[in-house]
């Protein structure tokens, strides 16, 4: 297949187009490298040394002899550009992860809001909209969250993407309905993925694009078999206290020394995935697309669920990490239990990476690696929900002497 990768240059984005193109795809990644920009910003970078585009794209040809394709554009903003590379291209199927994705970011302040809206929703809202209007029959592949349901206990498995529910009309007759399943965002970039989901449902409907919605855990790891083959290929790992996401932040803190920085108690169930199986997932959605005229494709792409104090003990049992239960900076229930469904990838053969403790190892052994790169200053959560909110510091933060 011909497949454009929509923020091919991210932590997710990159470990797939690298697995695409061994599997014998055609990959063209486009990216606007708003990622490393906000790194500039924040003064903050990859724990791991991440090499520009050019020299990453040849090393791949260099070890494979395959061509990845790299086009730099944003997708929000260049929508003649996008369509006249859908003209140009002819791409089977595009995958979209060209988005905002840190909830703190998108808290950060009323500048990072409305950027964080402005470019989510634009870039997928001209993604479709160029589809249709280049008249191609694509398989549009997007990576949503599992945010988008909400972390409230609802007392049942969640299901995926559409709830069936029984309306009792005025005659008294019950009706049964699927509708997709009430949003409940926690952040405005959750929010903003609450937003996709209803243009994802407008498109198909009308202009009966094939649309797989893809509901995504946190994903945690940092290596597959692609980008291990070559320090130039190494991917992004992001450790800073707007980026980092929560198993990867915490087996860097374990590995530099920081202590465990669990917000409030620690009771916040989540749901995980390996960065290993985000790559596999894709390929399976790939090759299992909608027909034209069916409504939007939604799975849940997780394998686990865990709470998040557990998974810091865990850690500091592994390790001999101290761990800080700290002021927590966001609004989110301080417990909640999380029961989702993914029967879908597991029809599809999907084999779960489990949480295993020679995996989460193996992430600190990396992190342990570059730890002269982390700059211990970077991770406490500073991005506050509220005004009213403190920062997720711990009383003692080490520095870099001692
Ligand atoms: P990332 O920030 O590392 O990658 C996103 C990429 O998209 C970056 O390279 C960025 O430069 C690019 N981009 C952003 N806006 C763009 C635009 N307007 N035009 C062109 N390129 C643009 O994020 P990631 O962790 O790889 O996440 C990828 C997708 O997966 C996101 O949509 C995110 O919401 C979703 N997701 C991520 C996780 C996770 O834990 N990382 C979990 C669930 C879902
Ligand atoms: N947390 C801590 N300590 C930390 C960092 C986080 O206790 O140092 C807690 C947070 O308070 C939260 C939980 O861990 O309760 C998860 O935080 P996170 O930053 O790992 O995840 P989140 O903000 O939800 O966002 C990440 C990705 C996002 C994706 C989402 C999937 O950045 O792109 O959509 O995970 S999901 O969580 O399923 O919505």
């Amino acid at each position: 297949m011909k497949i454009l990768v929509l923020g091919g240059d991210g932590f997710c984005g990159w470990p797939t187009s690298l697995h695409l193109s061994q599997l014998g795809h055609d990959v063209v990644i486009v990216d606007n490298l708003s990622r490393r920009n906000i790194d500039n910003e924040l003064e903050t970078s990859s724990l791991t040394p991440i090499s520009t585009m050019g020299v990453r794209l040849e090393a791949w040809k260099e070890l494979t002899g395959k061509d990845i394709r790299f086009e730099r554009l944003d997708v929000a903003r260049d929508y003649d550009r996008l369509l006249a590379l859908l003209e140009n291209e002819q791409p089977d199927a595009i995958i979209h992860f060209a988005e905002q994705r840190a909830a703190p970011y998108s808290m950060r302040s009323s500048a990072t809001k409305r950027y964080t809206v402005d470019n989510n929703t634009n870039a997928t809202n001209n993604l479709l909209a160029a589809v249709v209007e280049s008249g191609q029959d694509i398989h549009i592949v997007h990576l949503g969250t599992m945010g988008v349901y909400g972390y409230g206990t609802a007392g049942m498995k969640i299901p995926e993407g559409y709830l069936d529910v029984e309306v009792t009309t005025d005659e008294g007759e019950r009706v049964s309905q699927s509708i997709l399943y009430p949003t409940n965002p926690g952040s405005i970039y959750h929010m903003t993925k609450t937003l996709d989901q209803l243009l994802f449902a407008y498109y198909a409907k009308n202009d009966e694009l094939r649309i797989t919605d893809l509901h995504q855990g946190i994903v945690w790891g940092t290596n597959t078999p692609e980008t291990e083959l070559d320090e130039r290929l190494i991917n992004r790992f992001d450790y800073d206290g707007d980026y980092g996401t929560v198993l990867n932040r915490f087996l860097v803190q374990a590995a530099v020394g920081h202590p465990i920085t669990v917000h409030g108690t620690g009771g916040q169930t989540r749901a995980f995935i390996h960065i290993r199986d985000t790559v596999k997932c894709i390929e399976l959605a790939l090759g299992s697309p909608p027909e034209r005229g069916e409504r939007v494709r939604i799975l849940n792409q997780m394998t686990q669920t865990h709470r998040v104090r557990d998974l810091a003990e865990l850690i500091s049992s592994l390790t001999g990490a101290e761990v800080a239960y700290v002021t927590n900076p966001r609004k989110e229930d301080p417990e909640n239990d999380l029961h989702a469904r993914n029967d879908l990838f597991l029809d599809m053969g999907l084999n779960p990476t489990l949480l295993d403790e020679g995996l989460l190892l193996e992430v600190t052994d990396i992190a342990g690696r570059y730890r002269d790169r982390a700059d211990l200053g970077k991770i406490p959560a500073r991005s506050t929900w509220t005004r009213n909110q403190a920062p997720g510091v711990p009383e003692k933060t080490p520095t870099a002497t001692d």
